[in-house]
C-alpha cells in the first residue's frame, strides 16, 4: 500500500476565538480529498476549541510538547493531557523553536519519543539554514537531526517527517521541485541504511516552507514527497487546494 498523502497546518501564534472558528467552518464545509490525511495545530489556546468543532475525520495537533509526564514545569503540556483531550498530532522542532527557543536535537529526540510512548503521532520537523545550504550542508543537518531521533525513537510508525528549509520558512522563497525531492530521496535512503526498510517506505516526508496554492501541484508530483506542512496559507481559504493537491 502506498504512503497516504499528508497535510499539516501549523497556525504558529496566530488566530482568535473567532478566525479559528471561521477557519475550522471553512474545512468542515469543504470538499476534501478523502484519501488525504489532514491535521491543524492552532495555538495551545485554541486546542480544545478547535477539537469541539473540528468535523470528525480531521484531526488537531500541538504545535509543542513537554518530555515530562507532569509536575512542575510551568507553562509547559504533557501528551497525557493532549491525549486525553482528543489531540492526536503534536509537531516537534520546528525551526522557530531550535532557533529563537534554542530547543537542542536531543530536547526534540526526547519530546518525540515521549509523544509516540503516549500514543501521540508526531510532524518531525528537520532542515537546514540558509549558511548550511550554501555550505553544502544540507544532507548531513538533516541526517544528524534525524540520528538524534534515531537513538531514541524505534518504531517510526507514527512519524511524519517535514522537511523545512529554514530559509524558505514564510519568506515566499519555496525550494524547487528538484531542491525538495533531492533531500527527500535523501531522507529516504538515511532510513533505509540506518532506521529500517519498512520506515524508508512507509514513512511520510512531507515539504514546507511557502507552500501555496501555486506551488503545491508541481512539489506533490515529486515521488519521495507525501504532503506539506502549510504555516501561513493554512489561515486562509486556499488551505483547501493545497490539501487537494493531488486530485
Ligand atoms: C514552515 C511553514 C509551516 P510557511 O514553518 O511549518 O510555514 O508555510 O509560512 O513557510
Amino acid at each position: 500500500m502506498g504512503r497516504q498523502f499528508f497535510v499539516g497546518g501549523n497556525f504558529k501564534m496566530n488566530g482568535s476565538v473567532d478566525t479559528i472558528k471561521s477557519i475550522v467552518n471553512n474545512l468542515n464545509q469543504a470538499k476534501v480529498d478523502p484519501n488525504v490525511e489532514v491535521v491543524i495545530a492552532p495555538p495551545a489556546l485554541y486546542l480544545l476549541l478547535t477539537r469541539e468543532h473540528l468535523r470528525p475525520g480531521l484531526e488537531v495537533a500541538a504545535q509543542n510538547v513537554f518530555d515530562k509526564p507532569n509536575g512542575a514545569f510551568t507553562g509547559e503540556i504533557s501528551a497525557t493531557q493532549l491525549k486525553e483531550s482528543n489531540i492526536t498530532w503534536t509537531l516537534t522542532g520546528h525551526s522557530e523553536r531550535r532557533v529563537i527557543l534554542k530547543e537542542t536535537d536531543d530536547f526534540i529526540a526526547s519530546k518525540t519519543k515521549t509523544a509516540l510512548d503516549n500514543g501521540l503521532g508526531v510532524i518531525l520537523c528537520i532542515g537546514e539554514t540558509l549558511e548550511q545550504r550554501e555550505a553544502n550542508k544540507t544532507i548531513e543537518v538533516v541526517t544528524n537531526q534525524l540520528r538524534a531521533v534515531a537513538k531514541q525513537v524505534q518504531d517510526w510508525s507514527k512519524v511524519v517527517i517535514a522537511y523545512e528549509p529554514v530559509w524558505a520558512i514564510g519568506t515566499g522563497k519555496v525550494a524547487t521541485t528538484e531542491q525538495a525531492q533531492e533531500v527527500h530521496a535523501a531522507i529516504r535512503e538515511y532510513l533505509t541504511k540506518e532506521v529500517s526498510q519498512t520506515a524508508s517506505d512507509n514513512t511520510r516526508i512531507i515539504y514546507g516552507g511557502s507552500v501555496s496554492e501555486k506551488n503545491c501541484n508541481e512539489l506533490a508530483k515529486e515521488k519521495d514527497i507525501d504532503g506539506f506542512l502549510v504555516g501561513g496559507a493554512s489561515l486562509k481559504p486556499a488551505f483547501v487546494d493545497i490539501i487537494n493537491a493531488q486530485s
